[in-house]
């Protein structure tokens, strides 16, 4: 897809804020895409595509779920964690977007999961940080990945922030959060 058509595309269905966050993510992506020896073109893609289901009707997502036969365990989920699957696979089979690293991007985006393709990490991170992020931790974060150049280490830091956020609202973890969290504290170093 052209990233004019993919712009469109947002911007016909997000509100306003939304598609800006898609934009800051989508440049947040190409300046970590340079410095970790990405495709540039692809992270741009995926940045802008990765939020397209943040909104969808919850019970179309649950039935897009059994239909394409996704993780059967996001049915125990709502659309915080559902929306990048779905994105995912709505881009794949209703928008002609065939390339498997802008597929796993937009579909790990907001738990990650151990082994990331290279697009993927950048997208996990760059959705976290891009410039009008403000949470705790986010600086940190920003150092790790512009001055020490370490990207394994900013997914362990940022997946370790999101549990403690999610214990602290006693909310569900999905279990590629955890696998997640586990791979990048063993390979972070
Ligand atoms: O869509 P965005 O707001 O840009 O950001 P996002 O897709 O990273 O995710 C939003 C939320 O998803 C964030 O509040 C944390 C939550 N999340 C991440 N991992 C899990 C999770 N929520 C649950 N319940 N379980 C998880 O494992
Ligand atoms: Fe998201
Ligand atoms: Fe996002």
């Amino acid at each position: 897809m052209k990233h004019k058509k993919a712009l469109n595309l947002i911007e016909e269905k997000l509100p306003k804020k939304r598609y800006d966050h898609s934009v800051r993510v989508a440049e947040t992506a190409v300046k970590l895409a340079e410095i970790f020896e990405a495709d540039s073109d692809k992270c741009y893609l995926a940045g802008i595509l990765h939020d397209y289901s943040k909104y969808d009707d919850l019970g179309d997502m649950y039935q897009y779920v059994t239909k394409y036969n996704l993780d059967p365990t996001l049915l125990a989920f709502n659309s915080e964690l559902l929306h990048g699957p779905v994105a995912a696979t709505k881009m794949r089979f209703e928008h002609g977007v065939k390339d498997e690293d802008i597929f796993y991007a937009i579909s790990s985006h907001t738990s990650g999961r151990a082994q990331m393709l290279l697009t993927e990490k950048i997208i996990y991170v760059a959705d976290f940080i891009e410039p009008e992020r403000t949470q705790k931790g986010v600086d940190k974060i920003r150092e790790i990945v512009f001055e020490d150049k370490k990207l394994d280490l900013a997914i362990y830091e940022i997946t370790r922030l999101t549990l403690k956020q999610l214990l602290k609202k006693n909310r569900p973890i999905y279990n590629r959060t955890i696998e997640c969290y586990n791979y990048y504290n063993m390979v972070k170093e």
